[in-house]
């Protein structure tokens, strides 16, 4: 029993690395998470759009021919639409074998999908080759219920560019109690789908124009379909790529930048089910990777203690899909330098701004692999659209006494107001104290019209300190267009608000 302490640990690393008991409870906590979550359990992946040389062939499929049935599908008459594998609960516990479907969904077919037989595909006048293709790869799914995101995905995706959207659907496969079992079936997965493609281009499809989207175990799964293909496919997006049997492996064992030609990957929940490290030519570290806000930290908060981190990375793509998250991530070595605001810097990317999640992400592309393997962090709110208003803080104070505090720095419009606490360390300040700190506000309040700082000290009943404000300077980290707030000279007291009104920085420094 001295190892309970490691559970949280456990999927951190090597899996091999703990000891049989904590493997053990922790698979036993995971499992009656799952049990108790029922039908809506997780697991996903996303899409793509590039621009290739293959590309211009789509247009040449367009809408003609089609047979009755076909015609009848995108009238919505006819036959009834061929959903996601929906496997009972006690078909899952007792284990399911591997089979594998492909949904088909298009502009045409939004909201129908429709299942492409493996060969002769060529005869399904909705599926165009030489169209770019994106397929959608599922992780591990414990209860055998389809995973809530699907439709929305689907849809979303046809909604980037004329496109076929593929879901793999390996449900019969990825549904066991087992997960050993679904892990071993990730490679058969692949080796089936590589075959698809495999026809696709004997067909006349372009590696360049496929995209692999996997979600968890699905994010391996199309590694795997990268490799077998030699690294030729146009792009692989792995969310939150799974992390259990996969620590510590080699790269031919899992995800890795030599799967495509391009490969992004989020990270929401390192310390559980995701994997560690970096695994594309882009890393994105929502939140440092770990844990997401809003998700509960205790296991007797019930089921999404066990998938709110992980799942959070397909919700995080699903908003940029929808346009209506603009995630701007910073290259860095730790999320603790992050959120020291030690990395705002966007030179490299120039004229571009910084990397921004999600399916746009193709803009950055040919920077990113001169670069090589680029590790970039961002912080979320709890809910959608996800998106904090962040500035770089550049203090100089000035005080007698050395003097240990947090800062708390409210922006006023007259109206309402935001507040952040800079609280992740104790601040040290002593004399001259030049500091930059990183604001991050829930809230995106603008223009300001006032702004209230505070150093909130341990000393809450002595005597207080006064502390010399020589200089604030509040810059804008991601939207240029904004300039960035300045005042010299202020005094204050520890514990107590100094409110000024900014001034523009030329206007301060005379
Ligand atoms: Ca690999
Ligand atoms: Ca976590």
């Amino acid at each position: 029993m001295l190892c309970l302490r490691q559970i949280q640990l456990i999927a951190v690393s090597s899996f091999s690395t703990f000891c049989p008991v904590t493997m053990a409870l922790w698979w036993f906590l995971v499992l009656v998470g799952f049990f108790l979550l029922g039908r809506g359990v997780t697991n996903s992946l996303v899409g793509h759009n590039f621009t290739t040389s293959c590309n211009h062939l789509t247009l040449l499929g367009g809408q003609a021919g089609g047979t009755e049935v076909s015609m009848q599908r995108e009238r919505g008459e006819g036959k009834e639409c061929d959903n996601f594998s929906d496997v009972d609960f006690h078909e899952a516990f007792i284990g399911t074998n591997l089979y594998v479907r492909l949904l088909l969904y298009t502009r045409a077919n939004l909201d129908c999908g429709l299942e492409l037989p493996h060969h002769n595909f060529t005869k399904v006048p909705l599926f165009h080759v030489t169209r770019p293709t994106t397929f959608v790869i599922h992780g591990y799914r414990p209860t055998g219920a389809p995973p809530i995101w699907i439709n929305h995905i689907t849809r979303l995706l046809a909604e980037q560019a004329d496109m076929n959207v593929l879901v793999v659907d390996w449900n019969r496969g990825a549904a066991n109690l087992n997960y050993f079992t679904a892990v071993a079936n990730t490679r058969r997965t692949a080796t089936n789908i590589t075959a698809f493609i495999r026809r696709m281009t004997d067909e006349g499809a372009c590696l360049d124009s496929i995209h692999l989207i996997g979600v968890s175990l699905g994010a391996h799964v199309a590694g795997f379909i990268g490799a077998m293909l030699g690294g030729q496919v146009g792009r692989i997006t792995g969310l939150d790529p799974a992390g259990p049997m996969f620590a510590g492996v080699p790269p031919e064992e899992r995800l890795d930048p030599t799967d495509a030609q391009f490969v992004d990957v989020l990270h929401t929940d390192m310390n559980s089910f995701g994997l560690q490290g970096a695994n594309g030519h882009i890393d994105f570290y929502a939140n440092g990777g770990l844990d997401q806000p809003g998700c509960p930290k205790t296991i007797f908060s019930g089921k999404s203690y066990f998938v709110c981190d992980h799942q959070r990375s397909v919700f995080l793509y699903l908003c940029s899909l929808n346009r209506t998250c603009r995630l701007t991530a910073f290259p860095c070595s730790t999320y603790t330098d992050f959120i020291n605001g030690q990395c705002s810097r966007c030179e490299a990317f120039k004229p571009a701004s910084c990397p921004v999640l999600g399916y746009d992400l193709s803009q950055w592309r040919d920077k990113l692999l001169k670069l090589g393997q680029t590790k970039v962090y961002f912080s979320t709110t709890a809910e959608p659209p996800y998106r904090k208003t962040s500035y770089i803080v550049d203090t100089v104070t000035w005080n007698q006494y050395r003097r240990w505090g947090l800062v708390i720095l409210r922006f006023l419009n007259g109206k309402n107001v935001t507040e952040t606490r800079i609280d992740h360390k104790p601040l040290r300040f002593e004399q001259h104290t030049s500091m930059r700190l990183l604001a991050q506000f829930d809230e995106d309040l603008y223009p300001v019209r006032k702004i209230s700082f505070r150093i909130v000290t341990a000393n809450v009943i002595g005597p207080q300190y006064k502390i010399r404000l020589l200089r604030i300077m509040i810059t804008p980290l991601d939207l240029p267009e904004r300039p960035p707030m300045c005042r010299y000279d202020l005094v204050m007291e520890e514990n107590m608000d100094v409110t000024f009104k900014p001034l523009s920085c030329d206007e301060s420094h005379l």
